[in-house]
């Protein structure tokens, strides 16, 4: 009863707006973030449900709206294992976050508790992180507002300024107890990373310095962290890094401009820095779990090396190192699968389907790839837009520390293959770890990005947003690749896609945005706008 009177005080301060429906979506809640302090208040009180119904267990939350512009934010919860909120609870999210009213909230938030079998005496725990967004410190009181009804039985750790993967690393190593994942903070992380790429570098480096676009966000802070264990190896050179500056967040740079616009930030382009012999470039987003790498062929044309791009050097990189470490074969083989969306380019599945690595197709969100690749002994997920990571499954990791090599250079395989897996980030993808993964890997094979790119050529592929009425009509199977509703328009988009070389294409509703987006490929650029011009026409 006093915690309800508390609770009912306390958000009174973060009425909800109306006329707004709030929806915990493929990465939480995001929107403009004036519209935001009720929905952050309500998210961190669930948290501590969450916190209490797992015996105390770490939560994290995260203020970010990664590539979203400067004015939007967003708030998302981080499972005890270091991954996105268990998708059970998202409903109790969005339930929590639409109560008109502090009675309706009070009252939502009991029946809640007593259906979840939350015991509200229990301990909780909650960790929580925030981008550079302006309206952060504003989101964070509004949080601090719903942690301060639970006082005294309830653990806080705030980490202030920090990227998204980070919080995740820090909420598993927090949860961890064993003791083996690392120390439960930034420097933990940067340092145990670090470590990790010593080991995989041996005597290899000092590398060409690496341009790093920060996008202006949060990243810029990790990557300066990060560079003062490494520099020697691979000297860093941070663009982009305007943090402070209004306006400058995912504006004309960042991951998802660089992929959504196939060019480089007008900024990159300007400064000439790409014509020099062998540069090479990446992109973080504003939250620092995406990554894309770029450089100018012959000086002059843009190359993007996306996420398809990675995930295909990685796990032949690691099918390579199972090969020596000679664990391929027999009762003890390993195997190394790859987890993809529809937008992966055809080019890519096929590339890896003709070397055996077996892959699968899931609906796009991280959660859904994190929970595929979990599926396999070394699993490799990449969305095409950059999002990714690789996972080693536990019995991998034994089966690595108690292989018995039998040469000098299957002890260095296993090693090598023990020291991947501290440097991925297993509870969530990372741009900085990807990073040093795509370096490591790129120093392992003596290759610059052009011999990288010289794996497989993309398909031309067009991504259109079209604005429709209702987005929910369009519902997808198939993981996403096949239209079931409304009825009849998958044969159409069929006979349009079989009028083209090469031809694929689909449509779904957006998860963050309110339209639909429609994917073509096909063998050449003119075909590929055909295509997807007459699949954005079937669709209005
Ligand atoms: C979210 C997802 C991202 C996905 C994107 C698709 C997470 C953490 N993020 O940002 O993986 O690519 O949505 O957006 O899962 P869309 O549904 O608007 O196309
Ligand atoms: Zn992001």
């Amino acid at each position: 009863a006093e915690l309800l009177s508390s609770l009912g005080s306390a958000a009174d301060k973060y009425p909800k707006p109306e006329g707004v429906v709030f929806s915990y979506g493929t990465a939480g809640f995001r929107t403009l973030a004036n519209r935001l302090p009720s929905v952050v208040f309500r998210a961190a009180l669930l948290a501590v449900l969450r916190s209490k119904r797992l015996e105390g267990a770490a939560i994290g939350i995260m203020i970010t709206a990664s590539h979203n512009p400067e004015p939007d934010n967003g708030v998302k919860l981080v499972d005890p294992a270091g991954e996105m909120l268990d998708q059970s609870w998202e409903a109790h999210a969005t339930a929590l976050a639409n109560c008109p009213s502090t009675d309706s909230l009070i009252s939502t938030f009991t029946t809640l508790a007593a259906h979840l079998h939350v015991d509200l005496s229990k301990p909780a725990s909650i960790i929580y992180a925030r981008d550079t967004r302006p309206s952060g410190p504003a989101l964070i009181e509004a949080l601090r507002g719903a942690l301060s009804v639970f006082k005294g039985n309830l653990k806080v750790v705030d980490l202030d300024v920090t990227t998204t993967p980070v919080l995740h690393y820090v909420v598993k190593a927090t949860n961890d107890k064993s003791g083996t994942y690392g120390a439960p903070t930034e420097d933990g992380y940067m340092e145990k990373m670090a470590e990790a790429f010593k080991v995989l570098m041996g005597s290899r480096g000092p590398l060409q310095p690496l341009f790093v676009d920060c996008a202006n966000g949060v990243g810029a802070l990790g990557l300066a962290k990060l560079s003062k264990h490494i520099a020697s190896t691979l000297p860093l050179t941070p663009l982009n890094d305007a943090i402070g500056t209004a306006g400058a967040l995912n504006s004309q740079c960042g991951a998802d401009f660089v992929k959504t616009k196939q060019a480089l930030p007008p900024s990159i382009a300007s400064s000439g820095i790409l014509a020099q012999d062998g540069a090479r470039a990446c992109s973080l987003d504003g939250d620092a779990d995406r990554l894309v790498y770029y450089y100018l062929q012959d000086k002059k044309k843009f190359r993007l090396l996306d996420g398809d791009k990675i995930a295909v050097m990685v796990a032949m990189f690691i099918r390579d190192l199972l090969k020596k470490a000679k664990l391929v074969e027999g009762d003890d083989a390993l195997e190394v699968g790859a987890v993809q969306t529809a937008y992966a380019n055809g080019s890519s599945t096929k590339y890896l389907n003709a070397r055996g690595v077996p892959v699968r197709c899931v609906p796009t969100g991280v959660k859904y790839l994190h929970h595929a690749a979990q599926n396999f002994d070394i699993g490799v997920y990449f969305e095409a837009n950059g999002h990714g990571t690789v996972l080693f499954s536990p019995s991998t990791i034994s089966a690595l520390q108690s292989a018995t090599p039998h040469s000098p250079d299957e002890a260095n395989a296993i090693k090598n293959l023990l020291a991947l897996s501290n440097l991925i980030n297993q509870a969530v993808g990372d741009a900085l770890s990807d990073m040093l993964l795509v370096e490591v890997v790129l120093a392992h094979r003596g290759w610059g990005a052009p011999e990288w790119d010289a794996g497989y050529e993309d398909l031309p592929n067009r991504l259109l947003k079209v604005e429709v009425p209702d987005r929910m009509m369009f519902q997808t199977t198939d993981a996403e690749r096949k239209l079931s509703h409304p009825a009849g328009l998958q044969d159409l988009i069929d006979d349009a896609v079989r009028k083209v070389d090469m031809g694929r294409s689909f449509v779904r509703p957006s998860g963050t945005e309110d339209c639909v987006r429609v994917y073509a490929e096909a063998k050449t650029s003119p075909e590929v706008e055909s295509l997807a011009s007459n699949v954005s026409d079937l669709v209005k």
